[in-house]
C-alpha cells in the first residue's frame, strides 16, 4: 500500500503532520485547504497520483500512478518567513537536486522552479500562498519529481524536455528513499533557508550562469541578457548591456538564447 510505505520512509522526519492520498487532484490544492484548517508548521501532503496536478499559470503537470513523487509541504507565515518567501522555490529545487545527488545524478537549476538533468526537466516546484484575508497564512511548497519512465509525458505534451530518474540512471529506482531524500534534504536546507550558504548553494547550482539566455513573461517583450546570478531575495540578476536587471519570481521562463534543447 503506498500509504504504509510513504509513514514508514518518513516515520522519524520531523514533520508537523502527514496527509497521504492513493489518488488526489492536487497536492497543492490540499495543501492550501489544510492551511485553511489550521495545519501545523511543516505538514506534508504526499500523493501517489494527481488528477489535475499543476505548474504555474496553471499549466498541467503530469503525475500518473505508480511512477512519480508528488508532495507539497505547509510552511506557517511568521514575520520572518514571510522575508524569505522569494527563496522558496529555491527551497524545493535544493531539496530535489540534493535528492538526484544522492543517486549519483548531477542536476541543474533552470530559474526559478525546474529541475534539469542533462538539460531535460526531471521536476518542478510551485509555491503558492494561503491567504488569511489580507494576511499571508502559509506558503504552500508543491514539488513533482519524475521517478519512473512511465511518469514523463508524451513529447507533444511538454513545452520542455522531460525525463525521469530511471531513464537517467538506466535502471527502475525505488521512489520511497526518494521521497525520503526529498524531504529530509528540504527540513535540512529549510534550517538554513535565510543564510549566505543557502543562497550561494542555490546559486551554484543554476543552470546558464554566464550564458545569454532570453526570459520571456507571459504577454510581454522578450528579454535577452547574461545570467549574472541570483538577489538575496531570491530574484535573478541579468546583465543587459551594460545595465544590471533583476527579475523578480513571477510567470516567466528562461531559456538559453543558443537553444541547445532538443
Ligand atoms: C512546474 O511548473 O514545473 C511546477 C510543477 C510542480 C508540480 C508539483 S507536484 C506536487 C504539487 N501539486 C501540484 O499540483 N503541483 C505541484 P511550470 O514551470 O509551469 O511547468 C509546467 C510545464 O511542465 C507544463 O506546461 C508541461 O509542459 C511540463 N510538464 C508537465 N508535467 C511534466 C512532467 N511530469 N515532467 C516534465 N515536464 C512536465
Amino acid at each position: 500500500m503506498f500509504e504504509t510505505e510513504v509513514r514508514a520512509a518518513l516515520r522519524d522526519l520531523p514533520l508537523g503532520g502527514l496527509r497521504v492520498f492513493q489518488s488526489i487532484g492536487s497536492t497543492n490544492d490540499e495543501g492550501l485547504a489544510w492551511a485553511s484548517e489550521g495545519a501545523a508548521d511543516g505538514s506534508l501532503v504526499v500523493a501517489d497520483e494527481q488528477t489535475s496536478g499543476r505548474g504555474r499559470s496553471g499549466r498541467p503537470w503530469y503525475t500518473p500512478p505508480s511512477a512519480a513523487l508528488a508532495l507539497s509541504f505547509v510552511l506557517r507565515a511568521s514575520e520572518e518567513a514571510g522575508a524569505q518567501a522569494g527563496r522558496l522555490a529555491g527551497l524545493g529545487a535544493l531539496a530535489l537536486t540534493e535528492a538526484c545527488a544522492g543517486l549519483g545524478l548531477s542536476s541543474n537549476i533552470k530559474w526559478p522552479n525546474d529541475i534539469l538533468v542533462r538539460d531535460r526537466k526531471v521536476g518542478g516546484v510551485l509555491v503558492e500562498s494561503a491567504w488569511e484575508g489580507n494576511v499571508l497564512g502559509a506558503s504552500i511548497v508543491g514539488i513533482g519529481l519524475n521517478v519512473l519512465r512511465a511518469s514523463v509525458p508524451p513529447p507533444g505534451e511538454v513545452l520542455f524536455p522531460a525525463t525521469c530518474l530511471e531513464a537517467e540512471i538506466g535502471r527502475p529506482v525505488d521512489r520511497m528513499p526518494v521521497l525520503r531524500a526529498v524531504v529530509s534534504a528540504f527540513l535540512r536546507w529549510r534550517e538554513k533557508l535565510a543564510g549566505s550558504e543557502f543562497l550561494r548553494t542555490w546559486e551554484s547550482r543554476l543552470s546558464f550562469v554566464g550564458g545569454s539566455v532570453v526570459l520571456t513573461r507571459d504577454g510581454q517583450v522578450p528579454l535577452t541578457g547574461t545570467l549574472a546570478g541570483l538577489e538575496s531575495d531570491g530574484g535573478l540578476r541579468l546583465r543587459v548591456g551594460d545595465q544590471t536587471v533583476v527579475v523578480r519570481v513571477g510567470e516567466l521562463h528562461l531559456r538559453p538564447t543558443n537553444d541547445r534543447i532538443a
